[in-house]
């Protein structure tokens, strides 16, 4: 059987289940958002993980529908959740033009705390498609962030191109400090440049007291990482958010 048709199958059984990971303000220690990662939950209660279908579910273009189911999902989950949400994308997203179809066809106040995360790790090919996308979809949604910053293809340039003004700084980055790291260089530019572009900073994986103390020293205040929580199910969310400030 192929992993299409596997695929196929899994979305047919509603096996694609979001889980998230909170976004913690390190100051109040409050929780501000969190990022919807897919899980494969399989009938037969084996949990697959996303490095294990996204690559094929991106190559042949059934991240779409998955991404709608969890979009469907989340959109249930959306009350009992704090703040925004944010739901990884690729220019396929942008390119197909579904995001705003999604959004106008729920016209309810609760959309506006979604946000979406386009990575860097791809290029755009059709840029101007996805630019219209992200213009007609903005205002409608709680706005885009460039996913694993300082990573890939687009950088600055589509920032300043795309009209984004939120990053996240990849984990890669956050990982140098402390060490001899010569990319430790890297992330304090990248901090440099968020604060004299008034981006709103993500720092991803963050680990240890160590990075927290570095971050909010440099400015940068909102974190996502183990050091707080890894993605959990909605149930261990709630859990969460009722053991937290
Ligand atoms: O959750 P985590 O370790 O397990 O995710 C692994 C990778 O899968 C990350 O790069 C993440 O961006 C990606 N990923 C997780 N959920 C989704 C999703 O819903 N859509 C897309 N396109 N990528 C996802
Ligand atoms: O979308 P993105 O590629 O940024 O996905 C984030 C990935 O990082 C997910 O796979 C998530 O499970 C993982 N992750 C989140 N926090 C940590 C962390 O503190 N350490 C490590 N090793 N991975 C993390
Ligand atoms: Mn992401
Ligand atoms: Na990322």
């Amino acid at each position: 059987v192929s992993t299409d048709t596997l695929i196929q199958n899994g979305l047919k059984r509603k096996e694609f289940v979001p889980y998230y990971q909170v976004v913690i303000d390190c100051r109040t220690g409050q929780v501000v958002g969190q990022e919807m990662l897919v899980r494969w939950r399989r009938l037969d209660g084996v949990l697959v993980h996303p490095n294990q279908f996204i690559p094929y579910a991106e190559d042949s273009g059934l991240i779409l529908p998955i991404t709608e189911h969890l979009l469907e999902q989340v959109y249930l989950d959306l009350p009992q959740l704090k703040g925004w949400v944010s739901v990884n994308i690729i220019a396929q997203h942008l390119e197909a033009g579904l995001l705003s179809k999604w959004l106008l066809s729920h016209q309810d106040v609760r959309v506006k705390r979604i946000s979406f995360e386009l990575t860097e790790r791809k290029p755009i090919t059709e840029f101007e498609l996805a630019l219209a996308e992200i213009s007609a979809a903005s205002p409608l949604c709680h706005g885009f962030k460039l996913d694993d910053f300082g990573t890939g293809f687009g950088g600055f340039s589509y920032l300043h191109q795309l009209g984004i003004n939120s990053i996240k700084i990849d984990k890669m980055f956050i990982d140098t400090i402390g060490t001899e790291d010569l990319k430790g260089a890297v992330l304090d530019a990248i901090i440099a440049f968020g604060h004299e572009s008034n981006m709103d900073m993500v720092a991803e994986g963050v680990e240890t007291q160590v990075q927290v103390d570095y971050l909010a020293a440099k400015g940068v205040y909102l974190h996502q990482g183990y050091f707080y929580a890894e993605p959990l199910p909605l149930d261990k969310l709630i859990h969460f958010y009722n053991n937290s400030p």
